[in-house]
């Protein structure tokens, strides 16, 4: 039998206009303009009456024959899947990949042949720990999995913002994930990494400490998914036409740069806007400001992964950007958000194992085990082995199979052939030229449970990321650890904790160490290879080092009384609009104020609801008498106070200078508050906000 997916893509423009309707088919009824569309049950039943259930008398019990009612609560109460065991807290969104640089030549896979070619894509970021309803700015790593709808079915990139993983086998990914999930007994921490078992499980697993470093890094509470890395994680391969394997690593770099905030503005963040992050993406492509990725391949050959310094199969290890510079090949853009979360981003379902011919498996354990694991998955979550019946799901090549029956069948085989071969000759037969052949690696060896002696190494390559970071970037893993190991109430797992880092930097563990009240430095932890010290820092490790020099896509909160200098306000607006950064116009109502020519300025939000860790960097342009009224709101300080301590720039007008000095600020004030005086010096500030962050302000030099 022969499907195709080529049913008619919905037309979105017309989704919402008055005469079409969506019909639970996902087709479009054309109803007469003006008409409203009868309610139906899911039967197509017409319906008289949705305000009351059906009763015996005025003040009467409830009739069971109530179908409609019966069918509509039904349905209410099986609304919930099983949320993810892991990343249950994700947004997606739906985009592109442009091929960029055909790979004809490593690979046979198709996506790769033809510069300029676009594929269909969807995305999900998600934390890792955290409840479907858990807060986004959790200390965590994020989930950053695409899936590519290429000619060849479906491609599937599920990796993570960070390059490296807490385990080196598959079998301790229950036992690292129940430590950190809420523990058994009494049923917190939600999201949260700062507890006992946590630290526990991280203290007695050396693996784990490459991992611990970027997670304690600033990696782990991006500003926003358009602002992080995404990795592929282990090396798989690309073989091609001729059967040629080449190892390859998966980067996906923003073309905005990275960005992350610090961890007291993540905690305040979450609490003012637990969507931080999923409102972020929403306002990006909403508006049109398409969230962008370069994919960067790292390519290299079984000579070179002989001779690297690690093991290319331990994913707790990484290849230094700089050791093999990646190449690359194409570009990821997210232009669409989902018509409806759940039917796409709730129902996505990703699948390591879904590559295409011509990309195929390296034997890291890890990637072994994960690729039996998200089938099996996806059964229990989605209750049917259909769920590649639903749309998101779905390939959009062609496809054609036997497999039939099963809950939801939608798409059983029509006719009387559902087997082959057949002598009717009828159906799809195997191709061996076209279709996905496994890389014929010779494999051999006693059968037995053993951590290869090349995964040894535990502490070279975090050292190595400790010592890539900047001054600041080193303080924030430092407090990092600080905060996370303050909560742990078992004073042995903090000192084991501590026992490890000195294997990787000294003045990390001491300074961790007096930070937390040890009693003097322990015993460094038993190393099974003595971690090396010779290991080059790779710059591209670092954020902070790369960063993208300019403010495009950020956001300023503007904030205004009554009297805000009209000139100056305008002059603002437009500089910001140049730099393609948007804004948030902030007034004490949200009625807006009226400027000081008499102009009516709108306002987004209202200053006790738009605290200052919603936004990059904060503009202050009060008029004088809006400014006594300011000094008294303390929504106005906390504004201005957290803006100065995450380090954001400040622009301010002179009228705001008492808001200084009422929040003690005003003898440390730095090159990073900015006075805007007059219409041109608008310009001046939003040159300056392209650093993003003024860090000399935390007394470490940032570069
Ligand atoms: Fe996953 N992982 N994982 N994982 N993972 C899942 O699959 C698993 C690992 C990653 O947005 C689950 O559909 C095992 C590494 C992402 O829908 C599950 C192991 C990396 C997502 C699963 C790992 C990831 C998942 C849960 C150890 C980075 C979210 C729901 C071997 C390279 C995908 C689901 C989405 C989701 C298993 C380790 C990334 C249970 C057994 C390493 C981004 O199948």
């Amino acid at each position: 039998m022969a499907r195709s997916s080529k049913r008619a893509a919905p037309d979105r423009a017309k989704i919402h206009d008055q005469t079409l309707i969506r019909g639970h088919g996902g087709e479009l009824h054309q109803v007469a303009e003006g008409e409203t569309p009868i309610l139906t049950t899911a039967q197509g039943g017409p319906v008289s009456d949705d305000q009351n259930s059906l009763r015996i008398g005025e003040r009467g019990p409830t009739a069971l024959e109530d179908f409609h009612f019966r069918e509509k609560i039904f349905h209410f109460d099986h609304e919930r899947i099983p949320e993810r065991v892991v990343h249950a807290r994700g947004y997606g969104a739906h985009g592109y990949f442009e091929t960029t640089e055909a790979l004809t030549d490593v690979t046979r896979a198709d996506i790769f042949q033809r510069v300029g070619e676009r594929t269909p894509a969807f995305v999900r970021f998600s934390t890792v720990a955290g409840s479907k309803g858990s807060f986004d700015l959790a200390r965590d790593v994020r989930g950053f999995a695409v899936k590519l709808y290429t000619q060849e079915g479906n491609w599937d990139i599920v990796g993570n913002n960070i390059p490296v993983f807490f385990i080196q086998d598959a079998i301790k990914f229950p036992d690292v994930i129940h430590s950190v999930k809420p523990e058994p007994d009494r049923g917190f921490p939600q999201a949260q990494s700062a507890h006992d078992n946590f630290w526990d499980f991280i203290s007695l697993t050396p693996e784990s400490m490459h991992m611990i470093m970027w997670v304690m890094s600033d990696r782990a509470i991006p500003r926003s998914f358009r602002f992080m890395e995404g990795f592929g994680v282990h090396s798989f391969r690309f073989v091609n036409a001729d059967g040629k394997s080449t190892f390859v690593k998966f980067h996906w770099k923003p073309k905005l740069g990275m960005q992350s905030v610090v961890w007291n503005e993540a905690v305040k963040i979450n609490g003012a806007d637990p969507d931080f992050h999923r409102r972020d993406l929403w306002q990006a492509i909403q508006s049109g400001n398409f969230p962008e990725w370069e994919l960067r391949v790292q390519l290299f050959d079984q000579d070179f992964a002989d001779r690297f310094d690690f093991d290319i199969l331990d994913p707790t290890k990484l290849i230094p950007e700089e050791v093999l510079p990646p190449r690359t090949v194409g570009r990821l853009v997210l232009d669409r958000m989902p018509e409806n979360f759940f039917a796409e981003t709730e129902q996505v379902a990703f699948m390591t194992q879904n590559v295409p011919p011509g990309v195929d498996f390296s034997n890291d354990p890890l990637l072994q085990g994960r690729n039996f694991s998200y089938l099996d998955t996806q059964l229990k979550r989605l209750g049917s082995t259909n769920f590649t019946h639903l749309p998101i799901n779905a390939p959009k090549c062609p496809f054609h199979h036997f497999q039939q029956d099963g809950h939801m069948a939608m798409r059983n085989p029509a006719g009387r052939v559902n087997y082959q071969p057949n002598s009717w000759g009828e159906g799809p037969r195997e191709s061996p030229e076209k279709g996905f052949r496994s890389f014929p690696a010779e494999e051999a060896g006693p059968k037995q449970r053993i951590r290869a002696e090349s995964f040894a190494d535990h502490y070279s390559q975090a050292r190595q990321f400790y010592i890539s970071q900047t001054p600041v970037e080193q303080a924030h893993i430092a407090a990092a650890l600080t905060f996370e190991l303050s909560k742990v109430e078992t004073p042995v797992i903090r000192e084991r904790l501590v026992a490890h880092l000195l294997n990787i930097d000294n003045g990390l563990a001491k300074s961790v160490a007096q930070a937390l009240g040890l009693d003097g430095l322990p015993k460094p932890a038993p190393a099974a290879i003595a971690p090396r010290q010779d290991l080059e820092p790779s710059p591209a490790l670092s954020i902070l080092k790369n960063g993208p020099q300019r403010f495009e896509g950020r956001k300023l909160g503007i904030l205004v009384t009554d009297g805000v200098d009209a000139a100056i306000l305008n002059g603002l607006i437009k500089a910001l609009k140049r730099e393609k950064a948007v804004h948030e116009i902030i007034a004490p109502k949200v009625g807006g104020v009226t400027a000081s020519d008499g102009s009516k300025v709108a306002a987004d939000q209202m200053l006790a609801g738009a605290p200052s860790v919603l936004y990059d960097a904060v503009a202050l342009l009060p008029s004088e008498v809006g400014m006594a009224a300011l000094l008294s709101d303390p929504a106005a300080r906390d504004f201005v106070a957290d803006a100065f301590a995450h380090c954001k720039f400040i622009g301010h007008v002179p009228a705001a200078r008492p808001l200084f000095d009422k929040v003690g600020i005003a003898d440390g004030l730095d090159d990073g508050v900015i006075e805007i005086v007059g219409a041109g010096a608008a310009a001046g500030f939003v040159e300056a906000l392209g650093r993003l962050r003024f860090w000399e302000r935390e007394g470490a030099p940032a570069g």
